[in-house]
C-alpha cells in the first residue's frame, strides 16, 4: 500500500466514524425532542413576544452573496440584508450615484468575516468591516445607518481571506491574503512560484470622523496561503496571528499537494514595530503601496511550527493563548503567548525561512486537546468561564472544552458540518456567554425541500450552563462563513437623517424644487413626500420632466419626510433604474436618457395610502 491510498483508506475512516458520531448524536437527541416538555422549553427560551425586542444583533457575512445579513438572537429572525459588495435593486445600492462608485463596476464579491469596531477589545458597535474575497476590497458598514459608508481595494493581493479582524482599538483592520501573486499585478509563469509569487498581509486604517479607509502599509510574506487569523488582546495587542497552509508551494492539485508536509507555521507579526519601522521610512514603494520585507525589519516577524493545514487561530479573550484549529490534524493546538516572548527574547531560534525567523513548536505549544473520534476542528470561540468551543466540520459537532485544563466538558450535534461557531460577544476580551450559532454548510433535511441545493444552516445552542443545549435550526442563505453577535445595547441607528439646509443637492421647501439645464445635462433638485414627487414648483405638472434623447440626466432628490421608516422609492418604468432615499436623505440617481419614449416614475416603496398615487413622468424627445 502506497502513502496515497493509506492516506485516502485513513481519510475516508475518519469521515465514515464522524459520521457514525453524528448519527448516534442525532439518534439520541431525537429521542430528547419527543419529549414535548423540553421542546416547550427550549420554545420559551427564543420566544420574543410581540412589543419586545431580541438582545442581541447577530451580523452575519453573506458569503458569495456580498451582502450583509443581520438576524436577532435568539428568536433567529432575520431583520434586514445590507448589500456591501452586491448592487440591490430593493434598496437601490449600486445604482445611485454615491453607491455605484464605492462598488466600482464590480456586480459580486465574497464576504467571509464581519469584524465589528473595538475600543479597549470590545465591540463598540460604530462599524462592522467586511472582507471581500472574489473582488480584494474591504468594506465599511455604518453602523447608525447599517449603510455601507466606504469600498477599498486593496493591490498585490489574491483574495484577502484571512481577515478581517481587528486591533484592541481598531487601530488596524488586517487583511492576510489567500493566494500569493505577483507584486505589482506583474505577470509572472508559475514556474517562477518560489522566487516570484508573495503573500501579503494589508494593514489599512480607518478614518471614523471621514468614514473612509487608508492602507496603512502591507507585509510582503512567503507564498503560503493565510487562513483565518487574529488580533492579539491584552498583552498581546500589539500582535497579530495567521494561520498558514501550503508552506510546500503546491501550485496545483493543491488537495493533495499542499498537504504533504506535518507541520505548516503560524505567524506572528508585531504591527507595533512595523508601525514604527514605517514611520522611520522602511519599506519598498510598489506601485504607490509601502511593502515591508520582513529582512528589513528585525525583531517583529516570527513563525511558529503548527499541525499541518491549520483553519483558524483564535486569541483567547485574556489574551495569553492563541489556538489554532487543526483541519487534517484532529486536535487543537493551544500556543502561550509569554512562552514565544521569551523565546524571541533569548532569541531561541530553529531555523529562519525567507528571513524569518523560526521558533521551537516544543517552546511556544501549551497543549494539545484531541477529543476522541472529533474531527475537523475549524475555529475556536470562548465564553465568560474559562472555556473554548470548537466547530467540528467533520464530525458535526460543538466541543466544549477547558482551555486552562485541555478537559473536554460536553460535545452538541450541529446540523450538519459546522464552519464557524459565534459566540455572544465572542471575539472580546469579556465573551458573555449566552448563545452559541453554529454556522454550518449543510442542512439536509432540515427544511421544505427546494430541490436538489438545499439551504445552509444555523444552530442555536444555549451556552449559559455547563452542557450545552441545542434550541433550534434555522435555515439561512449561502454561504454562513462567520458572524459576530452584539448586544443590542451597543448598536444605536438614527431614527431619520437630520435635515441639513445646507447639505449639497438638498431642497426642504416645495417651492423650491426645480430643474436646471446646463448644456446636455439636467439636473432636477426635487422632493419625494407623501405622497407625491415635486420635480419642479413653477411648472403646470409638477411630477413630470422632459429632457432630450442622450442627455445626461441627475435626479438629486430629498425625502423631506421626517418620520421614521418613511422611505420613499424611485423607479424608472422600462428603464431599469431604481434607487431610495430613507427619511431625510438626500440621494442622486444619475443615467443618460439614451431611449427616447415616455417613461412613468412611481414609488417602489409602500409609504401611505396613496403611495400608488405617487408617481410622475419622464419623457424623453427623440433626437
Ligand atoms: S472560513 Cu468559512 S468556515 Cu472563510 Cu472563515 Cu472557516
Ligand atoms: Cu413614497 Cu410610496
Amino acid at each position: 500500500m502506497n502513502r496515497t491510498t493509506a492516506r485516502i483508506i485513513s481519510g475516508v475512516l475518519g469521515i465514515a466514524l464522524g459520521l457514525l458520531i453524528a448519527f448516534v448524536f442525532f439518534a439520541d437527541l431525537n429521542k430528547g425532542e419527543e419529549n414535548a416538555s423540553s421542546n416547550k422549553s427550549k420554545a420559551e427560551k427564543v420566544f420574543v413576544p410581540y412589543g419586545e425586542l431580541d438582545e442581541y444583533y447577530m451580523m452575519a457575512s453573506g458569503g458569495h452573496s456580498g451582502q450583509l445579513f443581520v438576524y436577532g438572537v435568539p428568536s433567529m429572525r432575520k431583520i434586514r440584508t445590507v448589500p456591501v459588495f452586491t448592487p440591490d435593486p430593493a434598496t437601490g445600492y449600486g445604482y445611485d450615484d454615491k453607491t455605484k462608485e464605492m462598488l466600482g463596476g464590480y456586480t459580486w464579491g465574497d464576504f467571509h468575516h464581519p469584524a465589528i469596531s473595538e475600543t479597549a477589545g470590545d465591540y463598540d458597535g460604530e462599524f462592522l468591516f467586511a472582507n471581500d474575497v472574489g473582488n480584494n476590497r474591504v468594506a465599511a458598514v455604518d453602523l447608525s445607518n447599517f449603510h455601507t459608508t466606504d469600498i477599498m481595494s486593496l493591490p498585490n493581493m489574491g483574495g484577502p481571506h484571512a481577515g478581517v479582524f481587528v486591533t484592541e482599538n481598531t487601530e488596524y483592520i488586517a487583511l492576510p491574503t489567500r493566494f500569493a501573486r505577483p507584486l505589482g499585478d506583474e505577470y509572472a509563469p508559475l514556474d517562477k512560484y518560489e522566487e516570484e509569487y508573495k503573500g501579503v498581509v494589508s494593514m489599512t486604517t480607518f478614518d471614523r470622523e471621514k468614514k473612509k479607509f487608508d492602507l496603512a502599509y502591507q507585509v510582503v510574506l512567503p507564498p503560503w496561503s493565510y487562513d483565518l487569523s487574529d488580533a492579539g488582546k491584552k498583552m498581546s495587542s500589539d500582535w497579530i496571528v495567521m494561520t498558514t497552509y501550503n508552506t510546500e508551494f503546491a501550485t496545483t492539485n493543491q488537495e493533495i499537494n499542499a498537504s504533504q508536509h506535518d507541520r505548516d507555521y503560524i505567524v506572528m507579526m508585531n504591527w507595533k514595530k512595523l508601525e514604527e519601522a514605517v514611520k522611520a521610512g522602511a519599506g519598498n514603494d510598489i506601485k504607490g503601496t509601502t511593502m515591508i520585507d520582513p529582512r528589513d525589519v528585525k525583531g517583529a516577524i516570527f513563525a511558529v511550527p503548527v499541525a499541518k493545514s491549520p483553519h483558524g487561530v483564535d486569541v483567547t479573550p485574556d489574551g495569553t493563548r492563541f489556538i489554532a484549529a487543526g483541519k487534517l490534524a484532529p486536535m487543537m493546538t493551544v500556543f502561550s503567548f509569554e512562552k514565544a516572548f521569551e523565546a524571541i527574547e533569548k532569541e531561541n531560534f530553529k531555523e529562519e525561512t525567507f528571513g524569518i525567523p523560526v521558533l521551537g513548536y516544543e517552546d511556544v505549544m501549551e497543549k494539545e486537546v484531541d477529543p476522541p473520534g472529533a474531527l475537523g476542528p475549524l475555529h475556536t470561540q470562548f465564553d465568560d468561564r474559562g472555556n473554548a468551543f470548537n466547530t467540528m466540520f467533520i464530525s458535526s459537532e460543538v466541543v466544549k472544552w477547558n482551555i486552562e485544563s485541555g478537559e473536554v466538558i460536553d460535545r452538541t450535534p450541529s446540523y450538519f458540518s459546522p464552519g464557524h461557531a459565534s459566540a455572544t460577544e465572542g471575539d472580546t476580551v469579556s465573551p458573555d456567554g449566552k448563545w452559541l450559532v453554529a454556522l454550518n454548510k449543510i442542512a439536509k433535511d432540515n427544511f421544505l425541500s427546494v430541490g436538489p441545493s438545499h439551504p445552509e444552516s444555523m444552530d442555536l445552542i444555549d451556552i449559559s450552563g455547563e452542557k450545552m443545549e441545542h434550541i433550534m435550526a434555522v435555515p439561512v442563505d449561502p454561504e454562513p462563513h462567520y458572524a459576530q453577535i452584539i448586544h443590542r445595547d451597543k448598536i444605536n441607528p438614527i431614527k431619520v437623517y437630520e435635515k441639513d439646509e445646507d447639505r449639497e443637492n438638498s431642497v426642504w421647501k416645495q417651492e423650491d424644487a426645480r430643474i436646471e439645464r446646463k448644456g446636455n445635462e439636467v439636473h432636477i433638485y426635487g422632493i419625494a413626500m407623501r405622497s407625491k414627487f415635486i420635480f419642479d414648483a413653477s411648472a403646470e405638472r409638477q411630477d413630470a420632466v422632459s429632457v432630450k434623447q442622450g442627455d445626461k440626466v441627475f435626479f438629486h432628490m430629498t425625502n423631506i419626510d421626517l418620520d421614521q421608516d418613511i422611505t420613499h422609492g424611485f423607479g424608472i418604468n422600462d428603464y431599469n433604474l431604481n434607487f431610495e432615499v430613507q427619511p431625510g436623505q438626500t440621494n442622486t440617481l444619475e443615467f443618460t436618457a439614451d431611449k427616447a419614449g415616455v417613461y412613468p416614475i412611481y414609488c417602489t416603496n409602500f409609504c401611505s395610502a396613496l403611495h400608488q398615487e405617487m408617481s410622475g413622468y419622464l419623457l424623453v424627445e427623440p433626437k
